[in-house]
Order: C-alpha cells, then sequence, then structure tokens
C-alpha cells in the first residue's frame, strides 16, 4: 500500500537530517520516490529557524500503527526530544496518508489532520506525484490554488 511521508527538520543540519532520515526509511521500507527539499517558513508555534521539508512515497504492508511507530522509531534513533508543541525539531516524519485508510483516532489520525492547510507539505507531495489527492480534500493541485499564498 502506498503510503505519503512528509519530513521536516529545523535544527543542526537540516540537510544532513532529511538524508538520514531517508537512507533509515530505504532500509526498513520500500521508498519509491523522494521529493526535493524546500526551505519553508515555519508555521505556528515560537519563533523558529527555516525547516527544510519534503515529501517520501513508501511501498509498506505494515499494519497502519506499526508503520507510525516505525516513523517514531526513526525520529527516536535520530536524537528528537519532544517539547513544545510545534516547535523546533532534529526530524518530523507525519504520515500524511495510507492507501485509502480513514481514521480519526487520536494516536494516528489519517489522512493527518493538517496537510491540507500546509503547503511545506502539498508542495513537495505534488512534485512527486501530479496525482495526488487528500483523501478528505481533493486533489493537491486544487487544494494549492485555494491557499493563501506563503508568507
Ligand atoms: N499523530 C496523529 N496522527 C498522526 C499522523 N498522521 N502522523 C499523533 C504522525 N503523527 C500523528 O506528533 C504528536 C502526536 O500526533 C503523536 O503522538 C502521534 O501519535 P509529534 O510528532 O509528537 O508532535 P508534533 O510534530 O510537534 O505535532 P504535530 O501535531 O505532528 O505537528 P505538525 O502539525 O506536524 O506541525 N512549519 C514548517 N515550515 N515546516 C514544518 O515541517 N512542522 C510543524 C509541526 C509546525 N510548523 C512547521 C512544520
Ligand atoms: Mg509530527
Amino acid at each position: 500500500m502506498k503510503a505519503v511521508i512528509a519530513l521536516g527538520a529545523n535544527l543542526d543540519d537540516p540537510k544532513s537530517a532529511l538524508e538520514l532520515a531517508i537512507a533509515l526509511l530505504r532500509e526498513a521500507t520500500d521508498v519509491i520516490s523522494v521529493s526535493s527539499f524546500h526551505i519553508t517558513k515555519p508555521v505556528g508555534g515560537p519563533a523558529q529557524p527555516d525547516y527544510l521539508n519534503a515529501v517520501a512515497i513508501i511501498d509498506s504492508e505494515l499494519p497502519a500503527l506499526d508503520l507510525l511507530h516505525l516513523l517514531q522509531g526513526i525520529e527516536k534513533s535520530m536524537g528528537r526530544v519532544r517539547t513544545e508543541k510545534w516547535g523546533p525539531r532534529i526530524i518530523d516524519l507525519d504520515l500524511i496518508s495510507y492507501g485509502s485508510i480513514l481514521s480519526e483516532a487520536e494516536e494516528l489520525t489519517l489522512p493527518h489532520p493538517r496537510a491540507h492547510e500546509r503547503r511545506f507539505v502539498l508542495e513537495p507531495w505534488l512534485e512527486i506525484d501530479s496525482e495526488a489527492h487528500v483523501l478528505t480534500h481533493g486533489p493537491v493541485r486544487e487544494i494549492l490554488h485555494q491557499l493563501p499564498p506563503a508568507k
């Protein structure tokens, strides 16, 4: 099943962090494609450095929660410490969508509840999948047209 994963980093050396996270994903799953790295302004949270964001599409047969735990294991192995909500981070791996699974559980909401409002997710995703869709909100190309321009 196809999974869309958003990667973000804005501490230390974000480029190396994204590269390492992708290498670890390749060890654990079948990575189909990876977008370029986009420099983005932080959305929400405290004053913090710009982010480097990317999206990867992988193929996986894992149950959804196992896939989430795999992503969290990669974050942990890279030294991510959870402090402030939306605060700066060494690496963030979010599961944006997984096949056609719909979930409203707090531990794993699918599609990711904020993906459709975030250019830093939608733009790299569209770059590697021109047909990208957010199950609950429609084609990424159209959602992007309706979002306010990046600040
Ligand atoms: N969780 C529920 N659904 C999911 C899902 N689909 N994928 C739960 C991943 N996790 C999911 O996540 C908090 C909880 O969400 C977890 O316990 C998990 O079970 P977290 O990674 O611990 O905390 P977080 O990342 O700080 O929170 P959250 O809500 O994921 O933050 P966001 O919404 O990802 O925002 N600006 C720019 N330019 N670029 C960024 O990458 N990122 C954020 C973080 C804010 N601003 C940003 C960026
Ligand atoms: Mg997260």
